[in-house]
């Protein structure tokens, strides 16, 4: 008999967690060197790649349109959380605003203080992915990639850019920094894409 003795199951959350995954409790922080500390009125996203190159401020990503965004966040670490809330900008939204030509298929993301991590275009340009910069009804904390991160919430979440600022478009492959350093180059959570092969390059 539920009540004294039983916990109330959990709702069914085995179709949003993927193979390996736990859930969290509360929001882990997970970098790889200094936290930097950053203003949201000095942020800038430098255009990379484009013959000309161009760039936008907090105030050209403050006059797009503003989204709310629930999305599940996946840790190759094998940490997820679900239903994290966040609102910002669609990434769809930003590439609307550069004439993008169509022989670029990569891009490189470039954080301050030197993290990197590549997508092909395709994984980036999705209507799910986004710029942002505020979690749970308050601005982006610094730890957690503010003042503008993106999220990427179909792959994992190396992918999801904290301290944003530059996107580098490529038209070969590169990789970024824990591409480099054995993870996969795509990093699909529901495939297990963990890790690249032993070459890397294959
Ligand atoms: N600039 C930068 N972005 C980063 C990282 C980092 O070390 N530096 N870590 C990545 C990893 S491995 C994860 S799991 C998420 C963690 O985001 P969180 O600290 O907000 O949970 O950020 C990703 N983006
Ligand atoms: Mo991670």
């Amino acid at each position: 008999m539920p009540g004294k003795f039983f916990q109330k199951p959990e709702p069914a959350q085995g179709d949003r967690v993927p193979p390996g995954q736990y859930l969290a409790k509360g929001f882990p922080v997970l970098t790889y060197g200094d936290t930097p500390q950053l203003n949201a009125e000095d942020w800038r996203l430098e255009i990379l790649g484009l013959e000309t190159p161009t760039r936008f401020t907090w105030s050209d990503l403050m006059a797009l349109p503003q989204q709310d965004f629930t999305a599940d966040f996946h840790c190759v670490t094998r940490w997820s959380k679900l239903d994290v809330q966040w609102r910002g900008v669609r990434v769809t939204d930003v590439l609307a605003q550069l004439s993008l030509p169509s022989h670029f298929g990569y891009v490189m993301q470039h954080c301050t203080g030197g993290y990197t991590t590549n997508l092909t275009l395709e994984d980036f340009a999705r209507p799910e992915n986004f710029f942002a910069h505020t979690l749970a009804g308050e601005p982006l904390p610094a730890e957690h990639g503010g003042p503008v991160r993106t999220v990427v919430p179909h792959l994992y979440a190396w992918k999801s850019a904290k301290w944003i600022c530059a996107l580098e478009f490529l038209t070969q492959e590169e990789l970024g920094f824990w591409e480099k350093n054995g993870y996969h180059r795509r990093g699909e959570p529901w495939a297990e894409e963990r890790y690249g092969g032993w070459c890397h390059r294959s």
